[in-house]
């Protein structure tokens, strides 16, 4: 009796050590190296898949983010002296960005929910919980299914009347994007709060559904072990590598056109199979559920300040590309008014990023026949990347909101609003 006892608590101190080990980043660098080439670009992603000691933060027309460890400095320095590449340090070190991140954490309480500083996912479902408690007439709870690991992946509904057409939110599939969620939760209290009088329209005229975490387990992943996790938690068999890009696992020319890795130890591995990650196949069996009352599908990632339009896995246009077009360039008009002046730009990610396949607004807009839906990426443009301050999380709340207004808008104006159920 007492030597299992003993062995439980040896047990139990085995399993606190494994979960206090963070992952580290001291003196790794972010470098933006500017590229000339496709070839270049992608000889830099390519680099970017041994991830031991490279990720790729950001690759994009021209410019490319990786965050490289001390060791591998000299390659990469190596690689844009040979070609004459225009390297600068972005980040000088991950872990004081990290670091300081979590300063806030020790002065904000973490059940007054601020938007001071960023959240765990329990203090986050605290927050659902207390909305869905307050405003019981408007909202109710979307249970959108289970996570891998066995977490509840939670939605909200805002209503205020029959007959509105409705814009759906998913928001941190990627789990590191924290900003994502931080706003998701903010727009959910904006839309119940806020006094001003075209914030009540935008919220009273239309139904919203919003997932502030997709990606529960990652996202948790990110709070205890590893804040650069990007993907789901789900092991694949045969391999030693972790989980799958949920945002390359919806089924829409899944694995087409290299927008997307078959290989599982890739940041952009699609999966086994299509929908083959729970959370992905979760959400899109209640988007498609819902289909008809949903005019517009937003993706909610960090970080390029961009909006980004169907499609991804082709630089094919899409059929409404000149909407889709106005209705981006509304919210980026929108957001360069206020004082903060974010610049967005907007496009088509196969034309302004890079090809990405079976990512979710393709197929919100190819398989669901949502015509307006976009991946929009979030502050900022490098300096912080996906360690964006908290103090910045207020301030780009207020530009997502005018984006928003803006949006929906030029949306109605353009015919897009009109109910598609009887
Ligand atoms: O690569 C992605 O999944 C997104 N960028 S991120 O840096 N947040 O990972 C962009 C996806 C855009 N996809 C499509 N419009 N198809
Ligand atoms: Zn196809
Ligand atoms: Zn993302």
């Amino acid at each position: 009796m007492k030597s299992q006892l003993l062995v439980v608590a040896i047990l139990a101190i085995l399993l606190a050590i494994v979960s206090a080990t963070k992952v580290r980043y001291d003196n790794y660098k972010v470098f933006k190296i500017r590229t000339k080439s496709l070839e270049q670009q992608k000889w830099i992603e390519n680099l970017a898949k041994e991830s031991k000691n490279f990720n790729l933060w950001h690759s994009g027309k021209g410019e490319v983010h990786i965050m490289v460890s001390p060791q591998k400095f000299i390659q990469v320095q190596n690689y844009t002296q040979t070609f004459n590449l225009p390297l600068e340090v972005m980040v000088s070190n991950v872990q004081s960005l990290i670091d300081s991140e979590q300063i806030s954490k020790a002065t904000d309480d973490v059940n007054a929910f601020g938007w001071t500083r960023y959240y765990p996912l329990s203090a986050i479902e605290a927050f659902l919980d207390d909305i869905l408690a307050k405003y019981p007439d408007v909202t109710s709870h979307i249970d959108i299914g289970t996570s891998y690991e066995g977490r509840k992946i939670r939605g909200i509904k805002i209503s205020y009347k029959e007959g509105n057409p409705g814009i759906f939110i998913e928001s941190n599939i990627h789990a590191r994007e924290w900003i994502t969620s931080a706003t998701a939760t903010w727009l959910i209290n904006e839309l119940l709060t806020s006094t001003d009088a075209n914030v009540r329209k935008l919220a009273e005229d239309h139904d919203w559904y919003i997932v502030p975490v997709l990606n529960v387990d990652g996202f948790a992943y990110t709070h205890t072990t590893d804040r650069m996790w990007r993907k789901t938690r789900q092991p694949v068999e045969g391999s030693r590598c972790i989980g799958a890009d949920p945002n390359r696992n919806y089924n829409s020319h899944w694995l087409e056109s290299n927008g997307a890795s078959s290989n599982p130890c890739d940041e952009t591995y699609g999966g086994a199979y299509p929908f083959s990650e729970s959370e992905v196949k979760a959400l899109a069996d209640y988007v498609a559920s819902i289909k008809n009352r949903i005019n517009i599908f937003l993706a909610f990632h960090s970080y390029s300040q961009v909006l980004l339009t169907p499609y991804g896995w082709t630089k094919e246009p899409p059929s409404n590309f000149d909407h889709l077009m106005a209705v981006a360039k509304a919210y980026s008009d929108a957001v360069l008014q206020l004082p903060y002046k974010t610049k967005y730009t907007y496009g088509a990610t196969a034309d302004v990023m890079y090809f990405a396949s079976g990512a979710a607004n393709d197929w919100a807009y190819s398989e669901q026949d949502i015509e307006l839906s976009y991946t929009i990426e979030f502050r900022d443009t490098g300096r912080y990347g996906f360690i964006l301050p908290p103090i910045q999380i207020l301030p780009h709340c207020e530009d997502t909101l005018a984006g928003l207004l803006a949006l929906v808008g030029k949306a109605d104006e353009l015919g897009y609003l009109k109910l598609k159920y009887a």
